[in-house]
């Protein structure tokens, strides 16, 4: 027993991996007195076959067929890519998959940070899972919009107005001035069901809403309502309740509900659009240290099934991530396949026809910023603001006109500043909030 266990490194440059194997790349320190081959062994060990000591119970078989092996070490970027054989998992099983390669090794003591940077997940474990329904152009099928991104607000206060101020400020924002208004009115991520707009009557009166804005102005209008419970059979029923009322998209919190919970609601069938809000994901992705980054987080969504997903703004909003953090996840969301990139510590990915995902812009954005977005994260997106609506001079009708003509500018390439000289919403917007 002593030999095998003894020789049972997992460092082997010259391994080719194979089609078949999840291969992770990882960035981390360790605590002084533990090398960085040390530590690389440790989170090879821990994430797969091993533990902190030698073992009686231990096989050769078992080492031999299941080690993972560490394909790359590069102490000065503190990197590591390993490759898992695909026999370590049980392939449509994203939990237990990230129990192993995003488990306990975040929590190990040698190590003074670890970061999940990019997972690559091979055909097995791809084709494992649904994907999305529907898919950018099941969405631009519906709403018969596919010439420019979709435009969208979210009712403010987050919460606090009654069902009926909810459904009227819904009307004002798909409407707005003249019909010139938004595609889509999503509830926030903390609208659920308080006492003073409770779940069923906010629905009842903005579905009417919505039905009559879509009767004056001839367009598909998109309601997002938030289904985010701690009990599914509760989110069940408020899907069935919003498919009851002709609505097409159901909002899910897809951190704070979890995995299962995301997959379990795509795999009843429902037909609903997903949209995958991602509450919380800072406490996981943000931080350098000990985290996994919102690049893994959008492809276990894209798996799992979301239609939908928040990315950030490219740098143009009130939340944090660059240009080229939103450009990643954009990518992972809305291609066929990535190259990898160390420099982004990104892998390559293939997603075998599985359909692509919207990339959401929201976050601290005003109108004049549509057109650096789309630049940036192209037309496949929504450009969604809450306070860039409702905050505007004329209210959430002017707020609505105003992104509505920002769109058009962007659409037309004519610079915002330009087409707001005979375009007073948006004139208005750039007085209160620049360009
Ligand atoms: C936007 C938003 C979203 C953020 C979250 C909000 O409102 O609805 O929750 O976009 O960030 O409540 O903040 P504003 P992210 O337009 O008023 O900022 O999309 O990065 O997950
Ligand atoms: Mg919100």
């Amino acid at each position: 027993m002593e030999n095998y266990q003894d020789m049972l490194h997992y460092y082997d440059p010259n391994y080719k991996p194979k089609d078949s194997d999840i291969v992770c790349l990882y960035r981390f320190e360790t605590e002084d007195g533990v090398s960085f081959g040390e530590g690389a062994e440790q989170i090879a060990a821990e994430s797969s076959i091993g533990t902190w000591t030698k073992i009686s119970t231990m096989k050769e078989n078992i080492a031999q067929t299941l080690k993972p092996r560490i394909i790359e070490l590069n102490e000065d970027k503190h990197t590591a890519k390993i490759a898992y054989p695909i026999e370590l998992f049980e392939v449509d099983n994203m939990s237990g998959i990230l129990s192993s390669i995003c488990g306990n090794i975040l929590g190990m003591k040698i190590l003074k940070n670890l970061r999940v940077c990019d997972i690559k997940f091979p055909k097995e474990v791809v084709t494992a899972f649904p994907g999305p329904e529907h898919g950018i152009q099941g969405v631009r099928d519906l709403t018969g919009i596919y010439d420019r991104p979709f435009t969208g607000t979210i009712i403010k206060p987050k919460v606090g107005l009654t069902s009926d101020q909810h459904a009227e400020v819904a009307y004002q924002a798909w409407y707005g001035i003249d019909g010139q208004g938004l595609d889509i009115v999503k509830d926030d991520e903390n609208l659920t069901s308080q006492t003073f707009n409770p779940f069923d009557k906010r629905m009842e009166l903005t579905f009417e809403q919505k039905n009559r804005v879509e009767a004056e102005t001839g367009t598909k209008k998109m309601y997002l309502a938030n289904i985010t419970h701690s009990n599914f059979d509760e989110m069940m029923r408020r899907s069935d309740v919003i498919k009851n009322a002709g609505g097409k998209v159901c909002m899910l919190d897809v951190v704070t509900l979890g995995f299962n919970a995301v997959e379990s609601y795509r795999r009843k069938n429902t037909g609903q659009i997903i949209h995958a809000h991602r509450a919380m994901h800072g406490a996981i992705t943000r931080e350098p240290g000990f985290s996994i980054s919102m690049l893994v987080l959008a492809k276990v969504y894209r798996m799992l099934g979301v239609d939908l997903l928040h990315t950030g703004t490219a740098g143009a909003g009130k939340m944090e991530g660059s240009a080229n953090d939103t450009l990643i996840l954009v990518d992972a969301l809305e291609k066929d396949s990535i190259k990898g990139n160390d420099a982004d510590e990104t892998l390559d990915q293939e997603w075998y026809g599985m359909k692509p995902v919207i990339a959401v812009a929201s976050g601290g954005l005003q109108p004049a910023k549509i057109p650096e977005v789309v630049k940036v994260m192209g037309n496949d997106i929504v450009c969604q603001m809450g306070g860039g609506c409702h905050g505007h001079q004329d209210g959430t009708a002017g707020g609505a006109q105003a992104i509505y003509q920002a769109v058009e500018a962007s659409v037309k390439g004519i610079p915002v500043e330009e087409y707001a000289k005979d375009h007073p919403a948006l004139q208005k917007a750039i007085d209160k909030w620049g360009v």
